[in-house]
């Protein structure tokens, strides 16, 4: 088997219904021209199977290389180069004015042609960062066990302090059952942040949804008495004068936006789409509590023990009870150093290198939440509900007690909801 480069042709020598190419070559090859449609791709002849065009020139390539095919490409010259067990031989396959055009073309042949060998021999990097410089962190494809079916004697051992009622109401955790995420995908390595949110909207023109109904969102107010309010919040909204930009205490840009919805998640996500040609959204429930979980099966990735959060999370602490006496007895015991919303990274990552999964602000999931749904949940990739009125949120946040910030908890909000304690992290595709 040999590889001819066919280089490119006088033009008069072209058959009929050729598309005509600038010439640049003294060489007459005028049969690699044979197609108007192979006239636009780098030639080849193949001498096993007597194939001419890209197509035959990658399948040379595809039997020649061990995986993966390099390409290098200058003004002048297309060349790729097969990591061979012998020698590394370069082959010049196209020498043309029009090679940036052609470039596009060959390479997006190249993917179709080959079943993907730049896709799926290449290693996908360990993280990438995008153009509003969000941090996302490869999360392998696997299996895991989702759910908790704790029993609530145990429970109440772990959680001395709570009543007991709290820890019969959880049927939506159970049964435990086996999940596999069959692709990697990439997850935000922080939540996303004010800055970030900040930009979306400045580049995007998208106006986030506690503005566009003009009634506002949710905010901290010192002076607000939650038993005085009609729904009893702990925050005081929907107010106007709270937004993304407003929760009643100072954010810095790098803090995680709130009073975001989930339809404002899903705006972003779209706008990310569209502007970078990758697919962003947000994660499945499953893939939010594998990457959670991060390989394991305790309470919480840190541990089974409340205590581990003091490192690991931004949660209901010393700190943040001395605005909510009353719900004292339920803080995590000693100071995590936030009273509201921390810097995003300001505590130990996961296994997997994620921060704050566990606390500083819930996190929207793509699903529809139900209760037993994990009674009907199909093992790979599980989407959630077909239909539903709430979406998923997890992980607890800022404002959370340690008991609802564990990897199993479950809770939901309809999808217009905007509230001082939820955020987002988004998911971008890995292919
Ligand atoms: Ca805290
Ligand atoms: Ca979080």
């Amino acid at each position: 088997m040999s590889l001819k480069v066919l280089k490119k042709s006088a033009v008069q020598n072209l058959p009929a219904g050729s598309r005509a190419l600038p010439d640049h070559s003294t060489v007459p090859l005028a049969r690699a021209y044979h197609t108007s449609k192979n006239a636009l791709y780098p030639q080849f002849t193949d001498s096993t199977t007597k194939k001419t065009g890209a197509r035959a020139g990658l399948h040379i390539a595809k039997r020649r290389s061990p995986g993966i095919l390099f390409f290098f490409v200058n003004r002048s010259t297309l060349k790729y180069t097969v990591p061979k067990i012998t020698t590394a031989r370069t082959y010049t396959m196209w020498k043309a004015c029009h090679v940036k055009a052609y470039r596009t073309v060959f390479i997006v042949m190249a993917l179709l042609l080959t079943d993907g060998p730049l896709l799926s021999g290449a290693p996908l990097p360990e993280q990438v960062e995008n153009t509003l410089g969000m941090q996302f962190v490869l999360v392998p494809a696997g299996e895991f066990l989702m759910g908790s079916d704790e029993d609530p004697e145990s429970l109440a051992k772990a959680y001395p302090q709570y009543e007991r009622r709290r820890f019969l109401i959880l049927e939506d955790e159970a049964p435990v059952h086996r999940v596999r995420i069959t692709r990697p995908f990439y997850l935000g390595r922080f939540e996303v942040t004010v800055g970030q949110f900040r930009k979306f909207l400045a580049l995007s023109g998208y106006v986030p949804e506690s503005v566009a109904d003009q009634t506002g969102g949710y905010g901290y107010n010192r002076d607000y008495d939650s038993a005085k309010s009609r729904r009893g919040d702990a925050f005081e909204g929907r107010d106007p004068k709270y937004s993304w930009s407003n929760p009643g205490f100072a954010q810095s840009d790098d803090e995680p936006v709130v009073n975001v919805t989930w339809h404002d998640a899903q705006a972003m996500a779209a706008w990310l789409s569209r502007t970078e040609g990758a697919t962003y959204r947000l994660p499945t429930e499953a893939e939010w509590e594998y990457a959670c979980r991060a390989g394991t099966r305790t309470r919480y990735a840190s541990g089974d023990d409340p205590a581990t959060l003091l490192k690991a999370a931004n949660v209901f602490d010393a700190d943040c009870m001395q605005n909510w006496l009353k719900w004292k007895q339920f803080a995590l015991a000693g100071r995590d150093g936030f009273a509201f919303t921390a810097p995003v990274g300001s505590f130990a990552p996961n296994a997997w290198g994620l921060h704050d999964m566990h606390g500083n602000v819930w996190e929207w999931c793509a699903d529809w939440h139900s209760d037993t749904y994990y009674a009907e949940s199909p093992v790979d990739d599980p989407q959630g509900p077909a239909a539903g009125t709430v979406r998923v949120r997890r992980g607890g946040s800022w404002h959370t007690w340690p008991f609802y910030a564990r990897s199993a908890y479950r809770n939901w909000n309809k999808p217009d909801t905007r509230y001082t304690l939820v955020g987002m992290r988004l998911v971008r595709e890995a292919r």
